[in-house]
């Protein structure tokens, strides 16, 4: 047996010192080690030797298994090196070449986003963040819209299976800001907002709004209009025509809605402006005092104004953009104006 071995262990040396290529060392394996091979044959022979005999050659026979499948491992080894150098000798990287630029583009949102904030940052407000995924209460509880308030019918929401929601607008910062805030304090929170609803030329069902926030003493509607003025002029750097309405929000009393007139269409009737020649820009108002008291704000001493706007739209009145569909349609053409 010891002989056969050694036999065995020549022809495999010849047969993989031959080999050049992972395939002819695949086959010698399958050769020697297979169901079929030949260090197989030989256990199979050993069935009929004693225990003793059965334990002298077990061990030879482990012994050169182990020699096989160690021999056959460092081949592959080689032959991966092989190729690697190859390779390494055609092809190579010259790490000292500068990056090329990018090649991409700031989104306009992101643009005009980035200028709001620099905007009001020079004015002295803070810069907040909420999460997108909110709870009911910051949503709609805590800005006096309960349950079956009408109110909520105007945000169609996606609720999670979770009983959280995407926040259908960013006022729930106002609830988080001033849950960690003494007055006076003012802040902005832009960012993703997303609403169950169809969409048109001005309606998107993600799109980003920005909040703002100001509580201090003896606040009132007239600082809350220079503010948005003062905005307004410095992000188109022209005059542009726009109207202080009443309106509705649980949140704030009194309410208004602040409109462009349509720079699409010049106010003389579009698709985007649904031919009114005016564009909803912003929500705003005094802050009701219940929103504030649920803030923790003693309302004897404070008051503030809100207001939340459409990023997008304000974008696309700033660039003449005449479908709010276009910044999610990834279209580069679209995307390579900016
Ligand atoms: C609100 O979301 C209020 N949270 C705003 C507010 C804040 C009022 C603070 C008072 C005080 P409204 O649903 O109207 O309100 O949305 C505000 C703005 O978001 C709109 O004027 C519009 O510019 C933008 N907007 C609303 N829905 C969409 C939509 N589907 N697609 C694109 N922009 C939208």
């Amino acid at each position: 047996m010891k002989e056969k071995l050694e036999q065995l262990k020549k022809e495999f040396d010849k047969a993989i010192g031959n080999s050049v290529k992972k395939e002819d060392i695949e086959q010698i394996r399958v050769a020697f080690l297979g169901k079929k091979g030949a260090l197989t044959s030989i256990m199979k022979e050993m069935r009929d030797f004693s225990l003793e005999k059965k334990k002298e050659v077990g061990q030879m026979v482990n012994a050169m298994k182990s020699y096989i499948e160690e021999s056959v491992f460092e081949y592959h080894k080689n032959i991966d090196e092989k190729e690697i150098a190859t390779r390494l000798n055609k092809e190579w990287v010259d790490i000292s070449w500068p990056a090329y630029p990018a090649q991409g583009t700031v989104h306009p949102v992101s643009t005009v986003r980035k200028e709001l904030e620099d905007l009001f940052t020079s004015m002295g407000f803070e810069i907040l963040d909420g999460p997108e995924m909110e709870n009911e209460y910051n949503n709609f509880m805590a800005l006096n819209i309960p349950e079956d308030h009408p109110a909520r019918d105007t945000q169609d929401t996606f609720w999670l299976k979770n009983g959280m929601l995407l926040r259908t607008h960013t006022s729930p910062v106002q609830i988080r800001g001033m849950e960690k805030r003494k007055p006076p304090f003012k802040f902005i929170a832009p960012g993703k907002t997303y609403r169950n609803e169809a969409t048109d030329a001005s309606h998107e069902h993600t799109f980003h709004q920005i909040e703002g926030m100001v509580v201090d003493r003896d606040i009132s509607v007239a600082n809350l209009i220079y503010t948005l003025k003062a905005i307004i002029s410095n992000i188109f750097g022209r005059e542009v025509e726009v109207r202080l309405r009443p309106s509705y929000f649980p949140f704030v009393e009194p309410g208004f809605e602040l409109d462009f007139r349509c720079q699409i269409c010049s106010g003389k009737g579009c698709s985007v402006c649904k031919q009114s020649g005016w564009i909803e820009y912003l929500g705003c108002g005094m802050i009701h005092p219940n929103v504030l008291k649920n803030g923790g704000i003693d309302t004897d001493e404070f008051q503030g104004f809100a207001f939340g706007g459409g990023i997008e739209r304000l974008v696309m009145m700033k660039y003449g953009i005449d479908d709010i569909r276009h910044f999610h349609s990834g279209d580069l053409r679209f995307l390579k104006q900016f």
